[in-house]
């Protein structure tokens, strides 16, 4: 029996490399030793304002560039959140189940809810609610993400060993899964801040649909130190953002990388490490072109995703309902 996978990623705002790198990459080449579901979590971008029309264009956007990046619907289940309602029912019965010092502690939420000040919603804050229902609807073993992710995912696991606590065995134990290199790719114009959809800046995130002139501008502008040597050091945050860059798109071990550069200035670097990311994104990008020509052809990846998402969903809700009294 293979293990469950599950993960999620938000429609919102432009996929940038630190989502392909941490997570997106991962997915597409765990295919084979998992059993997959991944989801585009339309019902967590809500909560933050969005625009109903770009938000509907970047639910299909997402869509396409997962299968761009090599997640294959026939061996993936690929399906868009809100067309399962049971993520939706799940979270409140988990809402039920929660406690609110665990919700409280949750850093991601004390990070946005200080960028929003009046604006913040409920919903924001239940964030995790969602996710865990998202995760634990589907017996998941393992949640590949990026770092900034990890947190939510152990309050899954404990919501889960919580609800077995009080109502008896029923839901299995998820853990997260980190990548080892890549797990927090930093921004180009801070080297401080995670790289972020929802960061404005236009040299901020390199985006996985740039042109190259694009990528080749941002990388030349982003920020480094008044330092010379090009090695990773992680007290240089400019510098080792952008050879963890090079390093995970050039598939070569630190030590070969140092060397290449050694003598090297960083305009002669950041020169190379526009190409080995430029490279890196064409195949993705030319997919992704050629997918988005077929008219109607990502909707009927996602219909037919969710319909074989559904009936798992489902069945766990019922079983839940059952275990708490409901229906
Ligand atoms: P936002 O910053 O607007 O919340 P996001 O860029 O974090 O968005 P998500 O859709 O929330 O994007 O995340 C999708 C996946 O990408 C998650 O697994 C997340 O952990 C990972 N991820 C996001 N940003 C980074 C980053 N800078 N480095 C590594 N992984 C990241
Ligand atoms: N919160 C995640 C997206 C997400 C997710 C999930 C990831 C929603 N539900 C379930 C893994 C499993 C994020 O990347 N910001």
């Amino acid at each position: 029996m293979k293990k469950r996978v599950f993960s999620g990623i938000q429609p919102t705002g432009d996929i940038h490399i630190g989502n392909y790198l941490a997570a997106i990459r991962h997915w597409a080449a765990m295919q084979d030793k998992y059993e997959n579901i991944f989801c585009i979590v339309d019902l967590h971008a809500i909560t933050v304002p969005q625009e109903p029309k770009v938000l509907k264009a970047k639910i299909r956007e997402v869509s396409g560039l997962l299968i761009a990046a090599g997640i294959d619907p026939a061996r993936s289940i690929l399906f868009v959140q809100s067309h399962v309602s049971a993520h939706a029912e799940l979270a409140w019965l988990l809402n039920c189940v929660i406690p609110m010092g665990w919700m409280q502690r949750m850093t991601q939420f004390k990070d946005k809810s200080q960028k929003q000040r009046e604006q913040v919603t409920v919903g924001l804050f239940d964030y995790p609610s969602l996710m865990a229902a998202d995760i634990l609807l589907y017996d998941t073993d393992v949640v590949p993400v990026g770092e900034d992710q990890k947190q939510h995912v152990e309050l899954a696991r404990d919501t889960a060993q919580r609800f077995n606590s009080i109502y008896g065995e029923t839901f299995v134990l998820p853990e997260p899964m980190i990548p080892d290199v890549g797990a927090r790719i930093m921004g180009l114009d801070d080297p401080m801040k995670k790289m972020s959809k929802s960061e404005s800046g236009s040299g901020h995130a390199i985006n996985l649909l740039d042109p190259p002139e694009v990528i080749r501008g941002k990388i030349m502008r982003a920020t480094t130190d008044s330092l010379r040597e090009i090695r990773f050091d992680e007290n240089r945050p400019g510098i080792n953002n952008l050879l963890t860059i090079y390093q995970l798109f050039s598939g070569d071990n630190k030590a070969e990388i140092e060397s290449r550069f050694e003598g090297k200035g960083y305009a002669d670097f950041k020169k190379t490490l526009a190409e080995v990311v430029t490279e890196g994104l064409r195949p993705l990008q030319e997919r992704y072109r050629e997918l988005t020509a077929e008219p109607g052809r990502i909707d009927a990846i996602l219909k037919d995703g969710a319909d074989r998402a559904r009936p798992a969903a489902e069945k766990t809700l019922k079983k839940v309902m059952d275990k708490i009294g409901l229906g």
